[in-house]
């Protein structure tokens, strides 16, 4: 097991807190830690104990009562030598601990460094290092999943197998390539080829799961449309409990697009209210509607909002069939409740032919059924549900893409018989890509750019 120099930074989040704990990681760990530690010593102690003392400056005055917790090599998280001292979170207490750890030895650590020698020691794979920068991040029940299923091993262990399966024919159709022209075949081709579709098919769901991963990182884009009037502001000013957006009776009033978060059941949602749709009285609106068509097309779910009162149901049918057209996923929501009756919301339903969520939204009734309905709409897609590899990581999706297209390449060059050294080529090019995905393959400006983006202590 490798142990690089001993590294010292708080692990909790900075500020004032009842506790605080530092780690330090390396050769050296134990004996650095020990040095400005009273109380047992730590040097004879085994893995994974905790004891009680007293940190000391030099002159023999205390610093503070703390907990050192060890941990030997290569049980660690690091899998070096680690101690966590629990002491009491005031900044002044950690800057001097820090002072104390670095004239005995250690140096602060960078950003992303105890995660970055973990994956150095074969702790996790580089699919698993970035997971774990996400799973502090995570901030929803989604994003938190997702992330939990990349750590423990999610997609890469299986693409790890089938590239070292990849690897064994690649060396055998280079073999063809030192024969020169002599016909020979070393290499396969049906079973290749096979293996090729094999890869693909682990590739597609992967590379399909980015768009809902990256919705569960960043927000589900929830646009809310509709006629001018028809009460888009004041849903999602109810929604979002704030008076976010202007909310008046003349047709026309929001002329720009208007964003916030609401979380639903653990989901993110990334609201977007928007000019509603008709044609334009001036040149100001026209291009907020043009906006509003952006970001349907953009938008992962579309509430389509409609005037109950004022509807007529030529428009209510017309309505449907459009946003039926943009192909998205939407919830079709009639609202003015309140000054509506029965008889006419029987009507709407049946030219409508399909559910309607009704709402109030100036006097914020049934809200809580348009957002059950949000978070099903949601929870209905399967990658969410079951906790299945969900690709949240734009460096994984290039990857993950460029891998596909090559393997594409290499087949249909199979297919239309080309040289040994061709196919070579594409299938070096697929090896790259799946080994840079899994870290197998690194450069250093790779992991520094990949382990600079932690916060320091990770
Ligand atoms: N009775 C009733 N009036 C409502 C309801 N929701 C909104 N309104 C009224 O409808 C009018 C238009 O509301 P807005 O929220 O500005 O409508 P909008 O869809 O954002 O309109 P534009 O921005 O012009 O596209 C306002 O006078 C609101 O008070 C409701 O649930 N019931
Ligand atoms: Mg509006």
């Amino acid at each position: 097991m490798l142990q690089l120099e001993p590294i010292a930074a708080l692990a909790t989040a900075p500020g004032i807190g009842a506790i605080a704990v530092l780690r330090v990681s390396g050769e050296g760990a134990i004996e650095i830690t020990n040095q400005i530690f009273r109380g047992k010593d730590l040097t004879k102690q085994t893995s994974h104990t905790a004891h009680f003392g007293t940190l000391r400056n030099p002159d023999g005055s205390i610093i503070d009562e703390v907990v050192a917790t060890v941990f030997r090599a290569p049980k660690s998280f690091t899998k070096e030598d680690v101690v966590e001292i629990s002491c009491h979170g005031s900044e002044f207490i950690i800057q001097q601990i820090l002072r104390r750890l670095t004239a005995e030895g250690a140096r602060l650590a960078r950003p992303g460094e105890f995660t970055q020698r973990a994956f150095l020691n074969g702790q996790f794979d580089l699919v698993q290092a970035e997971a774990v920068a996400d799973l502090i991040a995570s901030d929803s029940d989604a994003s938190h999943r997702a992330a939990l299923t990349q750590l423990r091993g999610g997609f890469s262990k299986q693409l790890k197998t089938l590239r070292q399966q990849l690897i064994d024919f690649v060396a055998l159709v280079e073999l063809e390539l030192d024969f020169g022209e002599e016909d020979v075949e070393f290499a396969h081709r049906a079973q290749l080829r096979q293996l090729m579709l094999d890869i693909r098919r682990v590739l597609h769901p992967l590379i399909d799961s980015f768009s809902t991963g990256n919705a569960i990182k960043n927000g589900i884009p929830t646009v809310i449309v509709g006629k001018p009037n028809a009460g888009k502001s004041t849903l999602l000013n109810a929604l979002l409990n704030e008076e976010k957006a202007i909310v008046s009776d003349i047709p026309g009033t929001t002329r720009d697009v208007i964003e916030d978060e609401l979380f639903i059941d653990g989901l993110r949602f990334r609201l977007i209210d928007t000019a509603g749709l008709r044609q334009a009285t001036d040149q100001i609106e026209a291009i907020g509607i043009e906006r509003t068509q952006q970001k349907m097309r953009d938008a992962a779910l579309v509430i389509y909002l409609f005037d109950g009162k004022n509807i007529l149901p030529a428009e209510l049918e017309a309505a449907i069939h459009e946003v039926q057209e943009s192909g998205k996923p939407y919830l079709l929501v009639g609202n003015k409740l309140d000054a509506i009756d029965a008889t006419r919301r029987q009507l709407l339903e049946a030219v409508a032919q399909e559910k309607i969520v009704w709402i109030s939204a100036a006097q914020q009734a049934h809200l809580d059924e348009l957002k059950t309905a949000l978070s099903s709409r949601v929870r209905t897609d399967t990658a969410v549900q079951t906790g299945s590899a969900v690709v949240t990581n734009a460096r994984h999706y290039e990857h993950l893409t460029a891998t596909d297209e090559a393997l594409a390449r290499a087949i249909s060059g199979l297919d239309s018989g080309v040289t040994p050294d061709w196919l070579a080529m594409d299938l070096r090019v697929a090896l790259q890509h799946l080994g840079e995905l899994t870290g197998e393959i690194t450069t250093d400006d790779l992991l520094d750019s990949i382990f600079s983006k932690f916060c320091i202590g990770k």
